[in-house]
């Protein structure tokens, strides 16, 4: 009986040992790394992402910040990119910056977003899969039937 105890004694302390090893915690209650994404520009007929080039680190929390300065709605829509992240929430905002307070709280599993025109919306998510995606793309579409992503409104998520 007494043999049995180091056993367990070594047992308990290399579970615990584990833990500190491979636990990194809850990485969706880090500081937010703030990243400003603006979809179109004011008084621009002919929209972008800007900037239209994004790329994150696996395991980090991002802030990503969503306005459209524009006349027109637009999306921000990457399937590839929403299968790489944990959405940690999405916050709708009354305005743009430091005074900016929450309207709304979405939480759960997003794969796209749109914003109107002078909106603000803030994507909080944690990238969980490394690798880069080409289908960043705005699917709103104009009166003669192209869309923003035909006309150009496209861009390339990079995660490492
Ligand atoms: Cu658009």
């Amino acid at each position: 009986m007494n043999r049995l105890i180091p056993i367990a004694v070594v047992a308990v302390a290399a579970f615990a040992f584990n833990f500190s090893a491979y636990g990194a915690g809850d990485l969706s209650k880090q500081n937010p790394i703030v990243v400003r994404v603006d979809l179109g520009k004011d008084g621009v007929a002919t929209h972008r992402f800007h900037p239209d080039k994004l790329t994150f680190e696996t395991g980090k929390l991002y802030r990503m910040v969503l306005h459209n300065p524009s006349n027109s709605k637009h999306y921000f829509t990457s399937i590839g990119f929403a299968q790489k992240i944990y959405t940690r929430k999405v916050q709708v905002m009354d305005e743009l910056g430091a005074s900016a307070k929450t309207l709304a709280e979405v939480k759960g599993a997003v794969a796209e977003v749109e914003v109107y025109p002078g909106g603000t919306t803030e994507w909080w998510f944690v990238p969980v899969a490394a690798g880069a995606v080409k289908d960043l793309h705005c699917s709103i579409e104009e009166k003669d039937g192209k869309t923003h992503a035909q006309l150009g409104m496209t861009g390339a998520i990079t995660i490492l």
